[in-house]
């Protein structure tokens, strides 16, 4: 690693936000409490050998019950913002008509709750929590479905919007999109590309029609998260100078435009890139893509949340069938490289933060930018001796403390960085993956629902205290 991601002094901007992220269907539990309907999760971890171990939602860290207990822990550590999100259907259990007030009831607890302890909350309103009832009619790859969020948004506005001033339409379009949809290997499972694509185009007009209804209301600071990574070759990511042959080039811009800019483009310059629409119409068509659309989706937003976990990395490889999450990349390897691992088996490679941070902030020098997820899962092992338990994780340390730097460095650069949230706040259902992946930095025993701050947490504390690395 270059010095700058090991040592020295990185202390943030004055403002900068600190904080951790969680999401509804992977912390709450209380899957039947007080009228929440199944989402497509429940449906799909229910389904055996969806989800490894068997493992469901079904109690997760207990947090409905918790919640009160867990923004305690929140303000020990320091944190001042706490991003989460909410069950559509414990709020509208149909995804359609009536709202379930006591759903709403408990994030106005939360709230609270978190006003009290002077964390400000960061909402995203979808998290991958479809309405089993809205997967019944279409799910996402159904126009109706963006129309839903709407309504669903402005709803949930109206009973927190004069205490939550942060709001997130949707987290990660793209893989609900393309793993939820194309690889199924998320929920709703289903694998049939065009559908993957038709479903991205309806999220992202979901992002645009839910957008209106919270400004029209009077929401203050609206985000879009999404899941984004550079696109580099192997030898790129070595080097990041390195010459491409032509066709390493045309496979990088090929990925690039699914992965970054089919989102990015039509919600800050209200166009597709022309590559994602030559992969749309070889796949179902375009006839989805009403007259209107795109004017809807490009909607003055304030934020992009960047979720980063490691680099995109591709090259050409002539023959190669396309990737099942990826419609349209034939000729394309989906490669690996030579960096150490996290849990996940990602690599760590903190520089494809910095990279991606300072590329996306000049190409879209007119929004603001928030890492809103980065973190890791390592094997914790929980110790004891005469202080206590304790996990000394000095991998998630080093992680977090290396992407912290690549963040800084981003800023130093000219990146418009206004904060930067760890994924995860508490260990939790790690999708496909069940309980298995641990990417907290505090600890639960989901036999005692028993919190422990792991290491690293007591370090983050300290660096929200500093306002960096000092
Ligand atoms: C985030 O998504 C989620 O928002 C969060 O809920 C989750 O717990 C957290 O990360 C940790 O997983 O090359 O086709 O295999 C995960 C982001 C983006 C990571 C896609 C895996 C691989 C795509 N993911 N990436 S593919």
């Amino acid at each position: 690693l270059p010095s700058y991601l090991t040592e020295g002094r990185a202390v943030f901007p004055e403002g900068f936000v600190w904080g951790a992220a969680t999401a509804s269907y992977q912390i709450e539990g209380a899957a039947r409490d007080d009228g929440r309907a199944p989402s497509v999760w429940d449906t799909f971890a229910r389904t055996p050998g969806k989800v490894a171990f068997g493992h469901t939602g079904d109690v997760a860290c207990d947090h409905y019950h918790r919640y009160a207990d867990d923004v305690r822990l929140m303000r020990e550590l320091g944190l001042r913002a706490y991003r989460f999100s909410i069950s559509w259907p414990r709020v509208q259990p149909d995804g359609t008509g009536p709202i379930n007030p006591r759903g709403l009831d408990f994030y106005d607890r939360l709230v609270d709750e978190l006003a009290g302890a002077g964390i400000t909350p960061y909402v995203t309103l979808y998290h991958w929590d479809l309405p089993q009832t809205l997967e019944d009619r279409g799910g996402w790859t159904s126009r109706e479905t963006a129309h839903r969020l709407a309504d669903y948004a402005e709803a949930v506005y109206a009973r927190l919007g004069d205490r939550v001033s942060n709001w997130a339409t949707l987290n990660e379009p793209w893989v609900q999109a393309f793993l939820g949809y194309g690889s199924g290997i998320h929920a709703p499972g289903r694998t049939d590309a065009a559908s993957a694509l038709r479903a991205a185009h309806h999220f992202l007009l979901g992002h645009g029609l839910a957008t209106q209804a919270l400004r029209a209301a009077g929401a203050q600071e609206i985000m879009l998260v999404i899941n984004s990574s550079p696109v580099v070759t192997p030898a790129q990511s070595a080097d990041p100078a390195a010459e491409l042959s032509e066709a390493d080039a045309e496979a990088v811009h090929r990925v690039d435009c699914l992965l970054n800019k089919q989102m990015l483009d039509p919600v800050l310059r209200g166009s597709y890139p022309e590559e994602v629409l030559r992969i749309v119409e070889r796949h179902g068509g375009l006839d989805h893509i009403h007259d209107g659309d795109l004017a809807d989706i490009h909607q003055r937003t304030d934020l992009i949340g960047i979720n980063y976990y490691n680099p995109c990395v591709v090259r050409s490889s002539p023959g190669e069938p396309a990737n099942p999450a990826w419609p349209g990349t034939e000729d394309i390897l989906f490669d690996g490289v030579d960096a150490p691992k996290t849990a996940m088996d990602w690599p760590i490679v903190p520089t494809g933060l910095s990279r991606l941070l300072v590329r996306l902030s000049a190409d879209y020098p007119e929004v603001g930018l928030m890492v809103t997820e980065n973190g890791a899962a390592f094997e914790d092992v929980v110790t004891k001796d005469a202080t206590g338990e304790h996990v000394h994780d000095t991998d998630r340390t080093a992680y977090l403390e290396s992407h912290l730097r690549a963040v800084h460095a981003a800023v130093e650069a000219g990146a418009d960085m206004r904060g930067y949230l760890v994924w995860s706040l508490l260990d939790n259902f790690e999708w496909a993956e069940g309980y298995n992946r641990r990417f907290g930095i505090v600890h639960v025993d989901y036999a005692t629902q028993r919190r422990l701050p792991k290491d690293s947490a007591l370090w983050y504390r300290g660096v929200i205290r500093e306002n960096g690395l000092a």
